[in-house]
């Protein structure tokens, strides 16, 4: 594939004013034919007509009404035009039932259902397939199905056919059409302004009883957008379907949205509170890019992050709204760690808005979305919140039905303020992430703190100028008190002190409260210091930050150079694990060990090569002496964390389960399995039951539990999704590979169905010590599958690629046995442009 440049970019020659379309569905052959009314752009030059289309059989074509030959290639079709407005017509043919890539229109399990962003409408059929061509679309099905849907308003409907009419323009990659025996989970919404909108979710037979939260959720999420931002829905209805075979989590097709079953349907009997909540995140973040995406969308693939950043940040603040604001901002942070900032810090980092790219699907990344939306959350920290909201009035009335830029955004906040913010613009055009360093000087009363900025060089960028970063940083005294409350100092410089007047003592600063900016914090602090943090921060984030580091450390500490856990760190811990004032979902969270990944990484960072058996060992370790120390306080905090019957998803109920997970955890370590097999044998809720079989699983207990376990799910797909990647994640390093292999000969394990294949090889590549073990066996087990998978679904292979991206950091006889995996990958023939890039990428 040739690489793409945003600095190319040009305008569309030809405008779309209307499609439409209308579709024969058969399995194997689908009939599409479009009609659309075409008319010259005033704002190019250029006048060649080109349409995009991939996999398509033209069987006529028409300009005006007169049959035409236009030139075809197998990336579209070209032919002359008249220099005025003009419609275009054409019928081609498709076969879903053969399209195993789940882009454009494809079957699954009996279904019709499409998938068009990025660049999936080009396989339907022939049409300026870019995001700044906007249209009103018109669509009849016709298929014998008892239901066919398409965007926008039902305009007619009988036997074997239905129509739509979405009046909202929109670019192709919104179109969608779902078709098959499905059935409804109705409900109506009214709006703020008394519309009345009817809702549904569509699920296929037996999965009706699995709908009724995502529902509750999408309600929520209408009623937050009109409180929150002033937005109304816009169409007379919503509809959302589940799809078995998804390559995403969802998509936010214009009034039909299309979820991964995986994220829509719930159950307490068959999903944990991390499902619920997944789930009703996922539906707001979809919910929301109706405005943030839709009605606003992205001039061209370049500004991505235009609606993703956005769109997560919004979804962030829902939850946070929803349940605890500082647990989802500490689980917001975990998550940037572990994926952005490793992907940041090695060769598959690239900048926030990409500059150039060869598969545009490769860039559906934790950059372009996690790390876009601490984006708009450092620049609502900078503007103010009064100023946040004038300034997205603003976009949302200059841009209402436009495909916007990065610049667009930018001015807004611009001309809201009257800030300059070309400076933070480098923070969507520098990929890497910054290194903070602080020390400080107290002298007279008055505190000091010097920063330093330094962001290390990333593939094609090797200069990087400081960036503005907005730090939050609180004083307190040596008793504990808040001296100075939270304060945002805005650094702008590559080296920049601060000062603080009238102290009375050398204060205890609390730098980076909320994690205010996306940076690595260096900060030479002593173990009591972080120890008073633990105990004394008033922001919630940093107390939990001061014990995450002491973790950390530690664990790096003995990775090194051996030793054990000292008491004062193990009776912190059971003071926070016994602190009744403290949320319980907020003392999970503080008992959380870090990711070995994490480790892996932090080590790397300071110049040890990090060994995945010697940290998965202390992990080990660590987990067992916290186990010890707990002695009696964990079954009787386990007891009292027991919610009442029958289960509910809120937020306090699941954070008390998430405490008393960890407890069970603990508790596993020494009683030989006798109170998880009882949870086990108890739970009327998946919860407790999936959580009772990993405590087991990870003890090396439960064959019986774990084979009962299957009996009872095998019949639900998402539910044996868990089982399978248990059956990987909690084994001994030197048997990781193995258990994965044998996972892909179970007969329920099918390589097409990408929930089932990200089951087994996401745990495997989750597994840190399994995936990097010496023998090279997990390396070696993923580039096999990755080969056989490519030919049928380049998305979701490139994707996976990127459990690699870390090989480098690790010790040159691994080096060499992932680099014989991923040469083997880029030796393959008719590899996927997807994977290809992927490939090259990770070698370079
Ligand atoms: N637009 C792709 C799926 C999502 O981010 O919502
Ligand atoms: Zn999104």
């Amino acid at each position: 594939n040739p690489t793409i440049y945003l600095k190319d970019y040009t305008p569309p020659a030809y405008l779309v004013d209307s499609v439409a379309l209308t579709f024969r569905l058969a399995p194997k052959a689908t009939r599409v034919v479009s009609r659309i009314q075409f008319r010259p752009n005033p704002d190019h030059e250029n006048r060649d007509f080109f349409l995009e289309g991939e996999e398509l059989k033209l069987i006529w074509a028409k300009i005006d009404g007169v049959d035409i030959t236009p030139h075809v290639t197998d990336k579209g079709l070209s032919c002359e035009v008249p220099d005025a407005p003009f419609l275009f017509e054409a019928e081609v043919e498709i076969a879903p039932e053969d399209n195993t890539a789940l882009e454009g229109l494809y079957m699954s399990s009996g279904m019709y259902c499409t998938q068009c962003e990025a660049q999936g409408f080009r396989k339907i059929t022939y049409y300026p397939d870019r995001p700044d061509v906007m249209s009103v679309f018109s669509v009849r099905i016709e298929g014998d199905l008892p239901v066919l849907l398409s965007n926008g308003n039902p305009t007619g409907s009988g036997t074997g056919f239905a129509e739509w009419h979405d009046p909202w323009p929109k670019p192709a990659y919104l179109f969608a059409l779902v078709a098959g025996d499905l059935i409804a989970h109705p409900d109506r919404f009214t709006t703020m302004s008394g519309k009345d909108v009817a809702l549904n979710i569509y699920v296929r037979p037996g999965d009706e009883d699995k709908c009724a939260f995502g529902m509750e959720a999408l309600k929520a999420s209408m009623r937050w957008d009109e409180t929150a931002y002033g937005r109304e829905y816009d169409l007379d209805i919503f509809n959302i379907v589940a799809v078995d075979d998804f390559n995403m989590g969802a998509m936010e097709n214009k009034g039909l949205n299309i979820f991964n079953s995986s994220c829509v349907l719930a159950s307490p009997e068959t999903s944990t509170d991390a499902n619920f909540e997944r789930i009703e995140a996922i539906i707001a973040h979809e919910y929301f890019h109706n405005w943030t995406g839709n009605r606003i969308t992205c001039r061209d693939w370049f500004q991505l992050c235009l609606k993703e950043g956005l769109t997560v940040y919004r979804d962030s603040q829902f939850t946070s709204d929803m349940r605890s604001g500082p647990v989802k901002r500490i689980g917001d942070v975990i998550d940037l760690r572990a994926r952005q900032f490793r992907e940041d810090g090695g060769p598959l980092a690239h900048p926030v808005r990409p500059e150039s790219f060869q598969e545009i699907n490769n860039f559906y990344t934790a950059t372009v979305y996690e790390k876009g939306a601490e984006l708009i959350g450092m620049l609502k920290t900078l503007v103010g919140d009064d100023a946040y909201a004038k300034a997205l009035d603003l976009y949302f009335a200059r841009h209402d039905g436009e495909a916007a830029t990065i610049e667009d955004w930018l001015k807004v906040f611009e001309d809201t303020t009257g800030r300059d913010l070309s400076q933070f613009k480098r923070w969507y055009s520098d990929a890497g992430t910054p290194r903070v360093s602080v020390c400080e000087d107290f002298n007279d009363g008055t505190y000091t703190l010097t920063f330093k900025q330094q962001t290390p060089p990333t593939p094609g960028q090797d200069v990087k100028p400081p960036r503005v970063i907005p730090i939050a940083v609180g004083l307190l005294s040596p008793n504990g008190d808040e001296v100075h409350s939270t304060t945002v100092l805005e650094m702008t410089e590559t080296e920049q002190s601060f000062t603080f007047e009238g102290l009375g003592a050398r204060p205890i600063p609390s730098i980076l409260r909320g994690f205010s900016a996306p940076v690595i914090l260096e900060r030479d602090s002593s173990a009591e210091e972080r120890a008073f943090l633990l105990a004394h921060d008033t922001d919630p984030f940093n107390r939990w930050e001061a014990g995450a580091e002491i973790a950390r450390q530690l664990r790096m500490d003995m990775a090194r150079s051996g030793g054990a856990p000292d008491s004062a760190y193990l009776d912190a811990l059971l003071d926070i694990a016994r602190d009744d004032s403290l949320d319980p979902a907020y003392r999970a969270l503080m008992l959380q060990p870090p990711a070995q990944e994490d480790i892996a990484q932090a080590l790397h960072a300071n110049g040890t090569t990090p060994d995945p058996q010697t940290i998965y060992d202390v992990a080990e370790t660590v987990a067992q002496t916290i186990a010890e120390h707990f002695g009696n306080t964990a079954p009787r905090l386990y007891a009292e964390m027991d919610t009442p019957a029958p289960y509910s998803p809120d937020a306090d109920a699941a954070g008390k389960r998430a405490l008393q997970a960890r407890m069970l955890g603990m508790i596993t370590r020494l009683d030989g399995g006798k109170t998880a097999a009882a949870q086990y044998a108890g739970a009327d809720n998946m919860t407790q039951q999936y959580g009772a079989l990993c405590a087991l699983l990870s003890q090396d207990f439960g064959g019986d539990e774990n084979a009962a376990f299957y009996q009872q799910w095998k019949h639900d797909r998402l539910v044996i999704d868990k089982w399978f990647a248990a059956q990987i994640a909690f084994t001994a390093p030197e048997e990781t590979a193995e258990a994965a292999a044998r996972m892909t000969h179970h007969a329920d394990f099918n390589a097409k169905n990408p929930n089932r294949f990200r089951a087994v090889f996401g745990a495997l590549a989750g597994h840190h010590g399994g995936f990097h073990h010496a023998s090279g066996a997990g390396y070696a087990l993923l580039a096999d599958h990755l080969i056989a998978l490519d030919p049928v679904n380049p998305q979701t292979t490139a994707r996976m690629m990127s459990a690699f991206s870390t090989w480098t950091r690790y010790d040159a006889d691994r080096q060499t046995l992932a680099r014989a995996a991923l040469e083997r990958i880029a030796a393959t023939d008719g590899l996927s442009p997807d994977t290809s890039e992927m490939v090259g990428r990770i070698l370079s």
